[in-house]
């Protein structure tokens, strides 16, 4: 009745045109229809054969893989071809959406006739990666181990030499990487986007420019936090190792951080602890004294969803998943979440040793789970996360409340006597662990968006990947780096084609949903103290955001939890303010900004 109205209203000319669109609306949506349908069988088939390749590498499922994932990339390629007549004609939003997303689904697209060979060169980057080892003095390293030995040596010579040892997997990756790049590039252009890079950006329902200036702008915010963060670091290296190893200024040497690419700095917390730090708390000692194996751990991080009101997981979850490395096979340990079915069929792919710094990596992968699990009832299309961003920061945001002091002593991990702990040292390690990401996560996608739109050609890979790490990072190589060398490469998420930025984005929307639900479950004091362990207030809250996937626009999804409808870093500053007054005061004297 109300459409008749309406038409009756316009004039005649107008009228047909609005009985066009409304035609051409249905036909889309009828497209759309059988587009999910057909989309959502290939997915199904293909969750399978990757989970079954990424938990048992072979040549045989490393081809079963490959063939699936061409057929759902030609499959994809396919219907946006087919759906480019409703392009810019169709003005449903539900319907636009739709159609806009379907244009962005594959994450590497292929040319016509390009599939295979794209699937082919990928598949063959993921597993050289999973497979990678390298040996020094007859012992050889995967991946993990090597990570550990880093972690845990305080002897130079050696930590340059893992760090070397680890890079010297990736220089024979790098024709293939620059063939894959001009493949999903040529196809990324066929679909009407400038570059793949391009395409990456377009998820967060902005323009790729105004994503790249908003990136820029939050960095402006954040940058003096790891300015602070890393003048305190280098001076206690500096003052561990002496300026021969660790001069007092200018950039840190990578592998003296203890972490393989310089992200998470928690692993040399021994060199980093304050000199006059009061009560500290060993999470490993006592996950470890309280007989905590990787299931538990994973029970227990289930538990805290548990506790907002959530659904236990299923026990296919428990059936299904892989917890720990599994003796005489190729897997690939780099942890993810998986939902195999679209419904309850969710999983997690781990390597999980018990150590302090799996628990928050737990409830990270959880949180991927719990958000499949909402959104199951999304038509295809609306079926994941409303950006990688939101997807990476959801589990990170429970971690919040889960390493907190009062968490842990009401679970019985922390000795409820314990002595109030220190402030500065439980804020200066939960810094370590979470910032440094932010200037790595830069450095990384600065990086393949230039290689992407073609202005970091191939034989300037390393050297752009180092100007890019020195000037956010602010990290330089134990040695000069060998002239073959492409130590990007040496990182999962740049063979396996994971976009970075989501973790970036995760970095800031984490502490927005942390002062929101802090807020929503009457929370009162500092950010960085609360837990909002058994809030069910917050989990309907949080549930509603997350049952709504990728249905709505980025600003419209974070506003449902938050209030708030763009991405702002001042929570995160809220979170640190007090250590970022009290690294000040540590780094007065020092030069610490360029
Ligand atoms: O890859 C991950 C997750 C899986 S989605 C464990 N993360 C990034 C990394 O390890 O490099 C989480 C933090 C950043
Ligand atoms: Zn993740």
């Amino acid at each position: 009745m109300i459409r008749n109205a309406i038409i009756a209203s316009l004039g005649l000319a107008s009228a047909a045109a609005f009985a066009q669109q409304n035609d051409l609306t249905e036909q889309a949506r009828s497209f759309l229809a059988t587009a999910e349908s057909q989309l959502s069988a290939a997915e199904d088939l293909t969750n399978r054969a990757d989970w079954v390749r990424s938990t048992y590498i072979t040549a045989d499922t490393d081809w079963l893989l490959e063939k699936l994932s061409t057929e759902r990339t030609a499959l994809a390629v396919s219907l946006v071809t087919q759906a480019r007549r409703f392009d810019g004609k169709v003005r449903d939003p539900e319907v636009a959406r739709k159609l806009a997303i379907l244009k962005r689904l594959v994450r590497m697209p292929a040319a016509a006739g390009s599939a295979a060979a794209l699937s082919e060169v990928s598949g063959s980057l993921n597993t050289r990666f999973a497979t990678g080892s390298f040996t020094i003095e007859d012992k050889r390293y995967l991946l993990q181990d090597a990570e550990r030995a880093l972690a845990q040596s305080r002897d130079p010579v050696k930590s340059a030499a893992i760090w070397e040892g680890w890079r010297s997997v990736a220089p024979p990756m790098r024709d293939d990487y620059a063939h894959m790049v001009s493949l999903a590039n040529a196809g990324a252009r066929e679909l009407g986007f400038a570059d793949v890079g391009a395409m990456w950006r377009s998820e967060y329902d902005v323009t790729p420019e105004a994503l790249a200036r908003e990136i820029d702008a939050l960095w402006k915010q954040i940058s003096p936090l790891y300015d602070e963060l890393h003048c305190y670091a280098r001076t206690k290296l500096n003052a561990r190792y002496g300026d021969s190893v660790q001069p007092a200024s200018g950039a840190i040497r990578a592998d003296l951080t203890g972490n393989m690419w310089g992200q998470n700095w928690t692993g040399i917390w021994d060199v980093l602890v304050p000199t006059e730090s009061g009560a500290t708390f060993d999470l490993e000692q006592a996950l470890h004294a309280n007989s905590y194996e990787p299931k538990k751990m994973v029970k227990a991080a289930e538990g805290f969803f548990v506790s907002l009101g959530m659904r236990s997981l299923p026990e296919s979850f428990w059936a299904r998943s892989q917890f720990t490395r599994p003796e005489g096979r190729d897997v690939d340990c780099n942890a993810s979440a998986w939902t195999i079915d679209q419904r309850d069929d969710v999983r997690i792919k781990m390597c999980i040793r018990v150590t302090a710094a799996e628990w928050p990596v737990i409830h990270h992968e959880l949180g991927h789970d719990y958000y499949q699990l909402a959104y199951q009832q999304q038509p295809f299309l609306f079926r994941d996360g409303v950006n990688g961003g939101f997807h990476e920061a959801i589990g990170d945001f429970i971690a919040l409340s889960a390493v907190t002091p009062s968490y842990l002593k009401r679970i019985g991990l922390e000795p409820a006597d314990l002595a109030e702990r220190d402030e500065t040292s439980y804020l200066l390690q939960q810094a370590l662990a979470r910032v440094p990401l932010l200037a790595f996560a830069l450095a990384m996608d600065k990086w393949r968006w230039g290689v992407f739109a073609g202005e970091i050609q191939p034989a300037d890979y390393n050297s752009a990947w180092w100007s890019l790490v020195e000037r956010y990072q602010k990290l330089r190589p134990p040695r000069a780096r060998p002239a073959d060398a492409f130590d990007i490469a040496a990182k999962y998420h740049i063979t396996a084609n994971v976009p970075y930025m989501s973790y970036f984005m995760a970095s800031v929307y984490q502490y927005q949903f942390q002062r929101a639900a802090c807020r929503i479950a009457g929370v009162d004091g500092p950010l960085h103290r609360c837990s909002i362990y058994g809030s069910k207030e917050v989990g309907a809250k949080l549930g509603e955001m997350l049952a709504s996937g990728r249905s709505r626009p980025t600003g419209q999804t974070l506003a449902m939890f938050t209030g708030e409808d763009r991405a702002d870093a001042s929570a995160m500053l809220d979170y640190y303010a007090p250590l970022y007054r009290w690294l000040k005061r540590q780094n007065a004297g020092k030069r610490c900004t360029p």
